[in-house]
């Protein structure tokens, strides 16, 4: 069982219809449960293409699904739910993010562990320090000691 913490956003049609669709579709996945749900903000469109305002929000669960498994799950939620990837950072009816997974790492193509922008996002950081402060210290913490590492070259000269 691992805990989770997954960001929702969407910014095109019934946000709100599809945010609370998407909560009870996740709530339905094998093997998981909600533990908590932050309140759902409303943010303009961070870095993307100029674009209608989000709402975004984040939630705990818990869940026996393996990485690759709860990332299908989440797509097959966001088709089902009206998602097209047309452009990259487009907008969306519906986006469902796996923040973080456990306290695993991983750097794949299809599927980075923490989420490489989270740290950078507001729209991220605000509902996720609300339901977990915690994890946002500790994430934090772990970004600037690795910060430190590669300035002191530690890490260049490990991977040689
Ligand atoms: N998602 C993006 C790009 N920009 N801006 C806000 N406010 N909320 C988002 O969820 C968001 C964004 C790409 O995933
Ligand atoms: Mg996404
Ligand atoms: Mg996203």
């Amino acid at each position: 069982m691992a805990t989770c913490f997954i960001g929702m956003g969407s910014n095109l049609g019934d946000r709100e219809y599809y945010i609370n669709n998407a909560i009870k579709k996740i709530r339905a996945m094998p093997g998981t449960q909600i533990k908590k749900i932050s309140r759902i903000i409303e943010s303009p469109p961070e870095g993307a293409s100029p674009q209608g305002p989000y709402l975004n929000g984040v939630m705990e669960i818990e869940t026996t699904l393996r990485p690759y498994q709860l990332l299908q799950e989440l797509q097959g939620i966001e088709s089902s739910l009206g998602r097209v990837r047309t452009v990259k950072g487009g907008p969306r009816t519906i986006d469902l993010d796996i923040l973080t997974y456990g306290g695993i790492r991983m750097n794949e193509m299809a599927l980075s562990i923490p989420h490489p922008r989270m740290l950078e996002r507001d729209f991220v950081l605000k509902p996720l320090r609300e339901i977990a402060p915690e994890i946002v210290r500790k994430l934090k913490k772990q970004k600037a000691t690795k910060k430190k590492w590669k300035s002191s070259g530690i890490l260049k000269r490990c991977r040689q």
